[in-house]
């Protein structure tokens, strides 16, 4: 195997005989198969596109298949193996019809089997390795590996975006555009550089789409305190990403006696009208993805994982666990059809909490909507020196120890600055009581990795505010990385042209000595240092 997608790749270079997610030979094998099945649809996709059709469960199947592929979301072979053949029988449909239309389908490489076993899919991806592995150049690798990762994150945003009703055609047109041209050997550095910031301009409209359709099932969310304790009774925790999973849980649940508790980035969800209007959505519990194993033992109740990031269960829970969406791991039950009846019996079935317990609260909801409604302030505050320098710590969290780097400068950051964060990157600070700054918190949680562009909205509008360029605010960004998602947000933040990124805990293990020579030069991307040097240099 070889995979070097996420931040923890073995050894910062790749993980080649286990994945230290978790994620075994045989699945990264059958990951690959399905990358290669999209790479291959892709080619017949562009060129069907190109002849004027757009077929709509290709470019679902493409969302879906490319989410199965990140870190944390499907470790389950027979699920992997059901993608596969879906992609097959796709590429059969579309290749009728583009060679028809003398498409040109140089690259096409699709020689798959229907219906072919778990083995022998298994034996096709140890013999086709990773999809960019056809690259001689390293720095042409590197780019490949930088646009299918980002893809990888455009592709999990649009798929949450439609979900909600949200799709724009020119996405889809991107990602098989972008992974077609994997095929092309004579595409040159320059070319792939564009397609690389070609992705990060794609990711800022599939942001925006889930954002539109967030707000519009859910409301804007407003600023919300979020019990950290928990009330006595039955409950279920819901973890991942997918408010829409959420929504429908609250639904099924209302009256039953079953608490429902967010664990990870399900977090901000609290600050949704929709959502919070439910009175037994009580509280958050737990901190990010890779506490779970210790965090989710300790749950008295039914768990609900709806994507990234899951890891493997252990036996105290994994009867409790379920999957849904995209994310899968075999063996643990898998729900669909937004029937959570399944997760409901086992809550009813397990004790549940004896007594009520206080932990204290945290703030949620500062997405774009609620700290744009406190601009005057903001920028009378900014004006009159009282906010010297605004913050973005955001991103993956993640088990390196470097990742201690996050708590302490957010500890560390002086009583006149203000930290933005978002992600499960925020896990590290989240609880820590920074007070405020003329009424306003002095840490805004934003919310998910999936509502980056919420932060986007709220440093445009400051620089409007203050007539100069993102780059000229006071306003630094310091980010974590882990997974995919992580990837597509870099490149629309480098698309939007923004400077100096600080990014850590270690920089990706894809990108080359050449490609990361160019992001410094013409960025100033840089790794992070330590809390003390990188505050010292932001705040002068
Ligand atoms: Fe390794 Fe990360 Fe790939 Fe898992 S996702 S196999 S940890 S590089
Ligand atoms: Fe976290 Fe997996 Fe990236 Fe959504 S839950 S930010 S790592």
């Amino acid at each position: 195997m070889f995979c070097n997608q996420c931040e923890e790749s073995s050894k910062g270079l790749a993980c080649t005989v286990a994945g230290v997610c978790g994620k075994k030979p045989r699945v990264a094998a059958l990951q690959d198969v399905l990358l290669h099945v999209v790479k291959d649809l892709s080619i017949y996709a562009d060129a069907a596109r190109k002849a004027g059709t757009s077929d709509a469960e290709v470019n679902y199947f493409t969302d879906e298949a490319l989410f199965a592929t990140g870190t944390n979301v499907n470790f389950d072979p027979q699920r992997l193996q059901g993608l596969i053949n879906r992609g097959i029988q796709l590429i059969d449909r579309l290749q009728a019809q583009t060679i028809q239309s003398g498409a040109n389908l140089a690259g096409a490489t699709a020689t798959y089997q229907s219906n072919a076993e778990l083995p022998d899919l298994i034996q096709l991806g140890e013999d086709l390795g990773h999809v960019t592995n056809g690259a001689a150049d390293v720095d042409i690798r590197s780019l490949q590996q930088v646009v299918v990762y980002g893809i990888k994150g455009v592709a999990a945003y649009a798929h949450h975006a439609r979900l909600l009703g949200q799709e724009d055609e020119q996405i889809y047109e991107y990602i098989h555009r972008a992974l077609a041209a994997l095929a092309d050997k004579d595409l040159e550095l320059n070319e792939w550089l564009d397609l690389v910031l070609e992705c990060g301009k794609v990711n800022l409209r599939v942001m925006e789409l889930l954002d539109t359709a967030n707000t519009t099932a859910f409301g804007h969310p407003t600023p919300t305190s979020v019990p950290l304790g928990h009330r006595a009774g039955r409950c279920i925790l819901i973890s991942g990403h997918d408010l829409q999973d959420l929504f429908r849980l609250l639904e099924q649940t209302e009256g039953k006696g079953i608490y429902v508790y967010t664990h990870g980035e399900m977090l901000p969800a609290h600050g949704y009208p929709e959502l919070k209007k439910f009175k037994h959505f009580y509280g958050h519990y737990g901190t990010a993805w890779q506490n779970q194993k210790k965090e989710f033992a300790q749950f008295p109740g039914a768990i609900l994982v709806t994507t990234n990031c899951i890891q493997q269960p252990q036996s105290s829970y994994a009867d409790n666990i379920f999957t849904t969406g995209p994310v899968a791991w075999p063996g643990v039950e898998h729900v669909t059809n937004d029937d959570f009846g399944p997760v409901i019996a086992r809550a009813l079935a397990l004790p549940g909490y004896e007594s009520d317990k206080d932990r204290g609260q945290v703030m949620v909801g500062f997405a774009h909507q609620a700290v744009l409604g406190v601009a005057d302030q903001i920028i009378e505050a900014v004006k009159k020196g009282d906010i010297r320098h605004f913050l973005l710590v955001g991103g993956c969290d993640g088990s390196r120890s470097g990742r201690n780097y996050y708590t302490e400068l957010v500890e560390k950051t002086p009583a006149d600055t203000v930290v933005l964060t978002l992600a499960c990157g925020k896990f590290r600070f989240f609880d820590k009581q920074l007070g405020d700054i003329g009424g306003i918190p002095r840490l805004l949680d934003v919310g998910q990795c999936n509502d980056a562009y919420s932060a986007i909205q709220i440093a445009v509008a400051l620089a409007q505010a203050f007539q100069c360029g993102v780059n000229d605010l006071p306003l630094s960004m310091i980010l974590s990385w882990y997974e995919q998602k992580a990837v597509s947000i870099l490149l629309t933040l480098l698309y939007l042209g923004i400077k100096d990124i600080r990014l850590g805990p270690t920089l990706p293990a894809f990108i080359s000595p050449g490609v990361l020579e160019v992001l410094v030069k013409t960025y100033g991307l840089k790794p992070i240092t330590t809390p003390e040097q990188d505050l010292a240099d932001i705040l002068g």
